[in-house]
């Protein structure tokens, strides 16, 4: 195969993850983590099950950053996941170093890289690794925004049981607690949520979006979510590889687009094999404007913190 994705990080969310890009049979893959045999050994499990599904990838598992030598995109998911009463913010200090040294050790190796940003806190662990690899924005997007939509799309669709394929909701801002669904841009097969919904049950959707993340973190206890975001980023890397020109609610490095700048943040972003070739700006009522800037300061809060600890 032509293209070569690296994974670095080969828990949860990294093997879920090569596991829905495997299926998809667009890249090699290389999973890359700390433990030693552990991404050898998931890589080689997952091999051994393409023979049942009749897809041909090569599929390598390395302790060492070598194995990641040409790869096209890159996929940061290593560091600690949330534990039960943890904030993402209380990752910082851990995932900060984490993070800072993969994308050196990447970028030794691919220099031209696409960089897909999963570990939390995400819009400052993208920030992070913007700044310390010296990035133009276009080559670095984390990925909240597809989740967290899907989240709210499930919750549309248990209430009214109507297909997912119908439901489109769209969720920007920082990946926390303060993002912001858009109720009135979400709509099922055209017709908007506000319309179709009352809204004390719109209000509990939103609510249960926004506290998506640490429900399935206190239904586990030992880890957070990994299916769905693992999905989220197979489909930005696909839309980048195959040059889809895709948009979708990601994070994104603002310059003054939705009237911030210098920070990462969630918002509708386009995908092809430039990377993040555009950003796209909806026109927002005063209450979603207020609300973004609230998930806004949230985010900014935690790039100081980050500028504390690290110098970048
Ligand atoms: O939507 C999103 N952005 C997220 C983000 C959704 C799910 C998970 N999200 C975050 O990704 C989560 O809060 C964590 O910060 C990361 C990874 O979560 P995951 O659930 O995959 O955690 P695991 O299973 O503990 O896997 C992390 C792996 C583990 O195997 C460590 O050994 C490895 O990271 N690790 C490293 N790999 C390479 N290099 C270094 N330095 C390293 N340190 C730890």
């Amino acid at each position: 195969m032509s293209a070569k994705i690296s994974i670095i990080g080969a828990g949860m969310t990294g093997s879920t993850t090569a596991h829905w890009l495997a299926e998809r049979e667009i890249a090699d893959l290389v999973l890359v983590d700390v433990i030693e045999g552990m991404p050898q050994g998931k890589a080689l499990d997952l091999l051994e099950a393409l023979p049942v599904i009749g897809k041909d990838v090569a599929i390598i598992g390395s302790n060492d950053y070598s194995a990641t030598k040409g790869s096209d995109i890159v996929i940061i998911t290593a560091g600690i996941p949330r534990k039960p009463g943890m904030s993402r913010e209380d990752l910082l200090t851990i995932n900060a170093k984490i993070v800072g040294e993969a994308t050196t050790n990447v970028l030794k190796y691919s220099p031209d890289a696409l960089f897909i940003v999963l570990t939390n806190p995400l819009d400052t662990m993208a920030y992070l690794a913007m700044k310390t690899g010296k990035l133009p924005r276009e080559r670095i997007v984390g990925q909240a925004g597809i989740l967290d939509s899907a989240r709210m799309r499930s919750f549309v669709a248990l209430e009214t049981g109507i297909s997912v394929e119908n439901i489109n909701c769209y969720v920007l801002g920082g990946h926390g607690d303060e993002m912001v669904p858009l109720t009135n841009r979400s709509n099922i097969a055209g017709i908007p949520l506000r319309e179709y919904l009352p809204a004390d049950k719109l209000e509990a959707i939103v609510n249960r979006t926004r506290k998506g993340g640490g429900e399935i973190v206190g239904l586990l206890k030992t880890g957070s979510a990994y299916y769905a975001p693992a999905v989220a980023v197979a489909q930005m890397a696909e839309a980048i590889l195959k040059d889809k020109h895709l948009i979708v609610p990601a994070s994104a490095y603002l310059q003054g687009e939705y009237g911030l700048k210098d920070l990462f943040f969630g918002v509708p972003v386009q995908l092809g094999r430039g990377g993040m070739e555009r950003i796209v700006e909806y026109s927002l009522d005063v209450d979603e404007k207020s609300a973004l800037e609230k998930s806004a300061t949230a985010v900014k809060e935690s790039i100081t913190v980050l500028q504390s600890l690290v110098k970048i």
